[in-house]
């Protein structure tokens, strides 16, 4: 039996590629399977001139994305750890560099990678019953996708240590105050409509002009900067440690962990 594809792709007639997150069982966590597949329709919506901007979404109502799949690096080593952060930081630079528009529509959790993914887009559209936040430090682990450098970048650095450090969610309205999320609406058809007409006003301007403005606003957050290498180094690093088996056992178990700083 072949499994459903965790990234399902269409594309209308305004050359709108939406690309949706399809692991409805697992909150559209992010498992190796869905990471690869996204840095295919990147890719290919690089190259392929019929795609003009891309919309990314998670299927259903319930969430955009829940986060990494957790039950999937339980046991990793320090390297495979490092590897697959630095892999995960390398494709969502690829979105947030993309020259041609990126809108995240969230419909819903928003975690760990979910809030990193969305941050790497360009804009961040959400419905009423969004929930953002990075909640790794639940789980003796630190954001790994980029989540500590695009946080600050957006929300300020007092706003985003705190998010990080007390791993709250913050609901739509408090994102959008915070400047994380642009617009905020009501339900899930109007997430889309709203995403489309978005789409449709940055599509009806010169490419070449999206494109260079994307590139230059970029230009002034460096990816060469120390950070991203220091978040793949300090997320390996904790993936070694006691308190991180415990926070993922905890989370596959159900129950509160209990952290002892080893
Ligand atoms: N990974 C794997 N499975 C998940 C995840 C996840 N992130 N989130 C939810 N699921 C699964 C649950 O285990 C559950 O599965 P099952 O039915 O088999 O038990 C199913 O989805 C439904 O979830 P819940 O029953 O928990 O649904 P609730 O409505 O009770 O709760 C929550 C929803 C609050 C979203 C809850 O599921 C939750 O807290 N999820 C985890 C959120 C989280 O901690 N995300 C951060 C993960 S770490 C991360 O993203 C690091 C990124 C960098 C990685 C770097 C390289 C590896």
């Amino acid at each position: 039996m072949t499994l459903p594809m965790p990234v399902k792709k269409t594309h209308n007639s305004s050359g709108t590629l939406v690309v949706t997150i399809s692991r409805p069982d697992a909150l559209n966590a992010l498992n190796v399977e869905t990471m690869d597949g996204l840095l295919g329709v990147i890719q290919e919506a690089y190259q392929n001139d019929t795609y003009r901007g891309i919309i990314l979404t998670g299927d259903g109502e319930k969430a955009f994305v829940a986060g990494a799949d957790i039950k999937e690096f339980t046991s990793l080593t320090k390297e495979q750890a490092f590897e697959l952060a630095q892999k995960g930081q390398n494709l969502f630079k690829l979105i947030e560099d993309c020259p041609k528009p990126v809108i995240a529509a969230v419909n819903g959790f928003a975690l760990g990678g979910g809030c990193e993914l969305a941050m790497a887009c360009h804009l961040r559209i959400a419905t009423e019953n969004a929930k953002f936040g990075q909640p790794e430090v639940n789980l003796g682990l630190i954001p790994g996708y980029g989540g500590t450098q695009r946080l600050a970048q957006l929300v300020g650095r007092g706003k985003a240590l705190e998010l990080i450090l007390t791993g709250d969610m913050i609901t739509a309205q408090e994102a959008k105050a915070l400047g994380l999320v642009n617009h905020v609406v009501g339900t899930r058809t109007e997430l889309d409509a709203l995403a489309q007409n978005i789409m449709d006003k940055i599509l009806a301007k010169g490419p070449i002009a999206v494109a260079l403005s994307i590139k230059a606003v970029n230009a002034g957050f460096g990816f060469e900067t120390d950070g991203y290498r220091a978040e793949a180094e300090n997320f390996a690093a904790a993936t070694v440690t006691a308190d991180f088996r415990e926070g993922t056992t905890a989370f596959i178990e159900k129950r509160k962990p209990v952290f002892t700083g080893k």
